[in-house]
């Protein structure tokens, strides 16, 4: 029986993680630390909050004394360490919270399971975007790819990965790092390309895609990278990296007329497509070209590779939205914040 301690499991991936991980892992024990920053939701884990083996707490990865705290209270044997800001464009408007929660948040976490020695792992899920970007025929990144970041998001993923090897190297930290291309999926907020384009679409309002169009990136539904993290808990190797990635390589404005094509299928076109909803918009500043990932070593070691195609993921995450409006619209308007309170603040001490 594991004892892990997920950080960020309130997020999009996280919280997908904690619902794939209970499922398969039902004797397994889970503390989900989490800030509840604006991209946190415990509605997305309704399914699990009465489970036993399940616990949430609402507090900052920054918080060493917290930190250490709940290693002890909940003897971790293992981290699952998702919590970050994670959003390009926030992170060329503000970059202030990407430093203190990617970076010193990443290192207040190593710095507790040095000093409290874990047993078994310390996993940082990090992403494509610290190997910087392709050209048009560039080979894909493999794990011996050179780090260079062009964000201030992808700088500050960087860094925690950098911290990560040198806890391992020279503290001898069972630490990992998996570098994971594009998620999309279920309870995705609304910021990022895909939701944003479902929920344009769904209202029949402007679809912004930047520059031409023509910046690709290799898309993964979200749950084949969940049982990728598995594979890597279960039989990676510690002190390795390992890529995560869906072989769906796309260009943003083919990705977007596919989802405006499926929604005209599913919800009836009127008198003229969604894909006439499309307005090209000043350029992402650094805006990365392409990232594809190599995901040789995860399939010729660990046995993992994605199930969904971009075609069979994507109608599978436009029904989801489909039929998950109100999520959407409690997200857009902050009313999901007012869960957390009814759910949690009595019990918390707080209500
Ligand atoms: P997200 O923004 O949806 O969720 C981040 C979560 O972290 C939220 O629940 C938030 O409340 C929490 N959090 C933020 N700051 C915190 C702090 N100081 N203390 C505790 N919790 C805090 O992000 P996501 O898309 O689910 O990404 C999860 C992880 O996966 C991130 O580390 C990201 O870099 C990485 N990643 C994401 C993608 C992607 O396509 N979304 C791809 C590769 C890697
Ligand atoms: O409105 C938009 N219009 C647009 O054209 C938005 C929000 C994005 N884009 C473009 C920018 C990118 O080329 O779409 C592409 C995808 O953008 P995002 O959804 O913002 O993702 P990206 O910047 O590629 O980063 C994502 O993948 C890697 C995640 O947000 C990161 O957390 C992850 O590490």
């Amino acid at each position: 029986m594991r004892r892990i301690l997920v950080t960020g499991g309130a997020g999009f991936i996280g919280s997908n993680f904690v619902r794939f991980w209970i499922d398969h892992h039902p004797e397994d024990r889970i503390t989900n630390l989490d800030q509840l920053t604006y991209a946190g939701n415990v509605e997305n884990l309704k399914a699990v909050e009465s489970s036993p083996h399940y616990k949430f707490v609402r507090g900052d990865i920054c918080d060493s004394e917290l930190v250490r705290r709940l290693f002890h209270a909940e003897e971790v044997d293992t981290v699952v360490h998702f919590a970050a800001e994670s959003h390009v464009d926030r992170s060329i408007l503000a970059p202030d919270d990407f430093i203190r929660t990617n970076v010193h948040g990443t290192y207040t976490l190593l710095e507790t399971a040095r000093v409290y020695w874990l047993a078994a792992r310390f996993l940082h899920v990090s992403t494509d975007e610290v190997y910087g970007s392709l050209g048009p025929e560039d080979p894909a990144f493999n794990e011996a790819a050179p780090y260079r970041p062009n964000s201030p998001y992808s700088a500050s993923k960087a860094a925690a990965d950098h911290l990560m090897r040198a806890y391992h190297h020279t503290y001898g930290l069972p630490a990992i790092i998996t570098n994971c291309s594009n998620n999309y999926g279920p309870y995705q907020f609304p910021e990022k390309l895909v939701p944003l384009t479902i929920r344009q679409a769904i209202k029949g309002e402007s679809i912004p895609v930047y520059g031409v169009g023509a910046n690709i990136r290799d898309w993964i539904y979200v749950e084949d990278h969940c049982s990728g993290l598995e594979a890597v808990l279960e039989r990676g190797k510690v002190g390795e990296t390992y890529n995560i990635g869906g072989g769906n390589q796309w260009r943003n404005i083919d990705l977007v007329e596919t989802i405006c094509d499926l929604l005209d299928e599913k919800l009836g076109a009127g008198t003229s497509s969604r894909r006439s909803l499309i307005r090209f918009v000043q350029d992402r500043p650094g805006h990365d070209l392409r990232y594809a990932m190599d995901i040789s070593k995860i399939t010729r070691e660990l046995g993992w590779r994605p199930r969904e195609t971009l075609a069979t993921g994507i109608a599978k995450t436009v029904s989801w939205y489909l039929e998950h409006q109100e999520w959407v619209e409690r997200v857009i308007t902050g009313g999901y914040r007012d869960y957390f309170e009814t759910q949690y603040g009595s019990r918390l001490g707080r209500g």
